[in-house]
């Protein structure tokens, strides 16, 4: 292996592509908005191309027009949908991944780099409660687990829901809902059902019902081998292409509503990079969502399967004994960011390779409070993370440097 050049300074370090998240034209917060936040980047998807629908060239163009015109690059995408067909494998699911590829081909044409993805069945990220109050007046996402149970069981009344909770946790779900207003239980029912990233429709009880029917028969392993044959598929057209893909770890990182969940475990990454081994097929590297367990160890899977890490995800929470978790701030909660930032500054020299990253989650704080903008997507809160984290990289790597 070649000796590391260690950089002597500042000017020949490999940083972080400092990022955010824009949700596309409709987004209230704006590209200037994220420009002024010291990004030279955003990530961001053809939201309004329908799940499993070709990406076409002139969408591609047009959006990166919009991108540049504001002074900003766009190589990151976040996401490009998996269609619930592909999952499942029914219908059309081959159909569908021919369009996959045809996509992939057609952002890589348009000069893009990274396509974010998740295999999570049906529904994205998942939180209780999405104006949790902390201490000094900000709001932050939280996973409440009784209120959880009680959605799950007297609220969605899902069938079967019973078995998968203890005694004592049915009896104290039933004390959370009977103290809850009417206007808390809906408000509950529409946070968890939020639906997709980017829409502001939540899915219907029905909808929910149905779609988990799908499931009823797909245990994790098989849900596996749909995600790996996916791959095993799509991964040469992305290597061959220049494009490297990016799954995003389940959120939260264990199964919710009987579903099967694939990528939260250390193992469960394991798996999935020895399914196609290929630099192609990498991980966005959620410390959030990962670090919502505490059996994984987050600067261990890091330092395993960095040179696979192509987008990254920085963002923390707190857990308590009794399975809740919010989000914390950046450099605060379970996960030791500060400690991980250092690992990544080390391994991004060695590899002569900045790794793309985002802050992820902000509070709701300052002017934020008096604005809606898509749950955990304020500006100021994200723009909170993103200096400190930014500002964390400068003094590590100060550290390193002198
Ligand atoms: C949540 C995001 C996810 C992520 C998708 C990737 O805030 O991290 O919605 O974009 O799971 O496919």
């Amino acid at each position: 292996m070649a000796e590391m050049q260690l950089a002597t300074n500042f000017s020949d370090m490999i940083w972080m592509e400092q990022s955010m998240r824009w949700f596309g034209p409709n987004d209230p917060v704006s590209l200037a908005d994220i420009r002024q936040a010291g990004c030279s980047s955003v990530v961001t998807a053809l939201h309004h191309i329908p799940y499993g629908a070709v990406w076409p060239v002139e969408e591609i163009e047009a959006r990166l027009k919009m991108i540049e015109a504001a002074g900003l690059r766009w190589t990151v995408i976040e996401s490009m949908p998996v269609h619930e067909h592909i999952k499942r494998q029914t219908g059309d699911w081959k159909q569908l991944i021919d369009n996959y590829k045809q996509s992939l081909h057609n952002v890589a044409a348009c000069g893009l780099k990274v396509v974010t993805y998740n295999f999570m069945p049906i529904l994205d990220w998942l939180r209780t409660d999405h104006a949790y109050t902390l201490p000094d007046g900000a709001r932050a996402l939280r996973f409440e687990k009784l209120a959880f149970i009680a959605f799950d069981l007297f609220l969605l009344k899902r069938p079967g829901a019973e078995n998968d909770y203890t005694d004592a946790e049915i009896r104290a779900a039933e004390k959370r809902l009977a103290g809850m207003s009417d206007a808390e239980k809906q408000t509950l029912f529409r946070n968890i059902l939020l639906g997709l990233p980017g829409s502001d429709e939540a899915f219907t009880p029905a909808q929910v019902l149905e779609a988990l029917q799908g499931y009823a028969q797909i245990s994790p392993a098989l849900l596996k081998k749909h995600l790996f044959e996916f791959l095993q598929e799509v991964v040469p057209v992305a290597e061959a292409s220049g494009l490297k893909m990016a799954i995003h770890p389940d959120d939260p990182p264990y199964p919710v509503l009987g579903l099967p969940r694939v990528v939260s475990t250390e193992e469960d990454v394991e798996q999935l990079l020895a399914a196609a081994p290929s630099t192609a097929n990498g991980l966005c590297f959620c410390t959030g969502s990962f670090g919502a367990r505490a059996d994984n160890d987050i600067r261990r899977m890091f330092n395993r399967f960095g040179e696979r890490v192509h987008f990254l995800h920085l963002r923390n929470t707190k857990r308590d004994e009794q399975g809740n978790f919010f989000e914390a701030p950046h450099l605060e909660g379970d996960t030791d960011l500060p400690a991980l930032v250092a690992d990544i500054l080390e391994l991004m020299q060695r590899t002569g390779q900045p790794i793309p990253m985002r802050p992820d989650h902000g509070h709701q704080m300052l002017d934020d409070l008096h604005k809606k903008t898509y749950p955990g997507y304020s500006a100021i809160g994200r723009l909170r993370g993103l200096a400190e984290l930014r500002g964390l990289e400068r003094g590590l790597a100060a550290r390193m440097l002198h």
